[in-house]
């Protein structure tokens, strides 16, 4: 693929900056993109485009005018698909296949399932008796929150940000978005698919950039913007907080997680291998909702290692265009430093390594990239900083439990709480034990299986906020209630 230029997109034009800074690709280390770093000025400019915007024909559309540009933004992502996929394997490196069946198809359901909820949303009232007899007539009307600051990460680039920016723009607002600095390209072919289905200028703007002092903070702490959603690590989303105090904006934070995963010996034992290994395995491990703790009944333990043992090692890292392959590499070389200190302090906290452990070799330009084995452990205790601390990579520290109530404990004893998944044919025991999860999303014989319309966010440092559905308009729009004195 050709080095593509990645400029910000800022009041309907696209536009460079004298900053720029070069996205590498994480399969062989060869340029992907060079990307305009926009400074605080530029910044600044989107903002002020975005809130000429909220005052604009946008502020003025019939819902069913926006709905209906939601779903030309939606066709016109189906119109690129090849584009969005090629764009976003090249900056993550991760498999055709996956992109094509995850990321991109969701991208643009994001906007056709928003478009339709917005449809249908409704709004509180109320009949308050008065002593006159004559009553009064309560009804909630909803605004825009205003100018949204959108900030992402890279695992499920376009996804994660489709996942704020229907809702956002159902409900009428602008916005300010910056991808991350690994995956800025297809925020930027979105940015052209807008421009081309007529979204007026100012309303959806895209900045290019890093967090602290860049980008990031700038969007955080500029007065214009009325409100922050934002998905990535814990350790951001302190920093975001701590940002926007000043001008006290409401936030949205998905953040990270330590997720865990329950097998019962009751289980169906082939569904449950083949979906925790999905689970951990799944886009190299870094999806927030992975988990990277499993906890198996113990007349199960050794069967379920061996089988689960059996499926990493059956993952095969060919080139993302290859249909055989089934995994891609981490998303940079630092990221690949950071998985990789883990995989040695496993080794001092005195872990069994499974499988895995280290980097694999290929003989070829890939061993410029950004590779890791997908990694199993055993033997650690809980209180084990691997077993602790979110890494976010293709790893999981595998554990016996004897009982229910034990199983439960070591799965809720952690500061996160995003998500767990429950293996068991017991219909009583997988409902409890769902619900026992102090987590945002329990899944039960299943991982990642996703409605839309559903609550979705973590309990605990997990994040603040639900999105999804309903919870998305509530966040993305301000009530006002009329009173009306009959
Ligand atoms: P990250 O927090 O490093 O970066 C996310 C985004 O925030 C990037 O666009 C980055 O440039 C920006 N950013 C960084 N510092 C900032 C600052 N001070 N101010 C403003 N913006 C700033 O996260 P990442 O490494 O891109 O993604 C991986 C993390 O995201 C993992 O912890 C994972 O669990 C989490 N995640 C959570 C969810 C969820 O739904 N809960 C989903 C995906 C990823
Ligand atoms: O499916 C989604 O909408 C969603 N937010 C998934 C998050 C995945 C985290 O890596």
């Amino acid at each position: 693929m050709n080095v593509q230029e990645r400029k910000n997109y800022i009041n309907g034009r696209f536009v460079g900056s004298a900053k720029q800074f070069t996205k590498l690709s994480p399969v062989d280390g060869s340029e992907v993109a060079i990307v305009h770093e926009a400074d605080r000025d530029m910044v600044d400019q989107a903002v002020q485009a975005a809130r000429g915007a909220l005052k604009g024909p946008w502020g003025r559309m019939p819902l069913q005018e926006r709905v209906d540009l939601l779903r030309r933004i939606a066709a016109g992502i189906e119109a690129r698909f090849e584009d969005f996929v090629a764009a976003e394997v090249a900056d993550t490196g991760k498999p055709v296949s996956l992109a094509s069946h995850l990321d991109i198809p969701r991208g643009a359901a994001n906007f056709r399932v928003f478009a339709d909820i917005v449809r249908t949303y409704g709004t509180e009232s109320y009949f308050l008796d008065t002593p006159d007899g004559k009553g009064a007539v309560n009804y909630a009307i909803r605004k825009p929150l205003g100018v949204v600051g959108v900030i992402s990460p890279w695992n499920l680039p376009l996804l994660l940000m489709t996942w704020k920016l229907a809702p956002a723009l159902a409900c009428g607002n602008t916005i300010v978005a910056k991808p991350s600095e690994e995956t800025p390209s297809t925020a930027t072919l979105l940015a052209e698919v807008m421009h081309g289905v007529g979204v007026p200028p100012g309303v959806f703007n895209v900045i290019h950039g890093f967090g602290p002092d860049s980008a990031g903070e700038f969007i955080t702490t500029h007065d214009g913007v009325d409100g922050i959603t934002f998905t990535g690590e814990t350790g951001t989303g302190s920093a975001i907080m701590k940002a926007v105090a000043p001008t006290v904006k409401p936030v949205s934070f998905e953040l990270g997680g330590k997720n865990a995963g329950i097998v019962f010996a009751d289980c169906d034992f082939d569904a449950a291998v083949a979906g925790m290994a999905n689970a951990i395995f799944s886009n190299c491990g870094q999806v927030c909702l992975a988990p990277e703790r499993v906890y198996v009944e113990r007349p199960l333990f050794e069967r379920f290692l061996a089988g689960l043992k059996q499926k990493a090692e059956g993952y095969i890292m060919g080139w993302p265009g290859e249909a055989k392959t089934s995994m891609g590499p981490l998303i940079s070389k630092l990221h690949r430093e950071k998985v990789l200190s883990y995989y040695e302090l496993a080794r001092k906290e005195g872990a069994t390594v499974v499988t895995g452990g280290g980097v694999p070799k290929f003989g070829d330009a890939r061993d410029n990239g950004a590779y890791v084995q997908p990694t199993l452990w055993t033997g650690l205790p809980e209180t084990a900083r691997t077993v602790r601390e979110e890494i976010f990579g293709p790893c999981a520290h595998i554990a016996p439990f004897d009982k229910e109530e034990e199983a439960i404990a070591m799965a809720n004893d952690t500061r996160y709480g995003l998500a767990s998944t429950v293996w068991t044919t017991n219909l009583s025991r997988g409902h409890r034990v769902a619900q026992a999860m102090e987590v945002g999303i329990s899944w039960v014989n299943c991982w990642f299986l996703r409605d839309l319309r559903t609550p979705f966010g973590g309990a605990k440092l997990s994040g603040i906020g639900r999105e999804g559905g309903l919870h998305s308009l509530n966040f993305y729009s301000e009530p006002t209630n009329v009173c009306v004195k009959l």
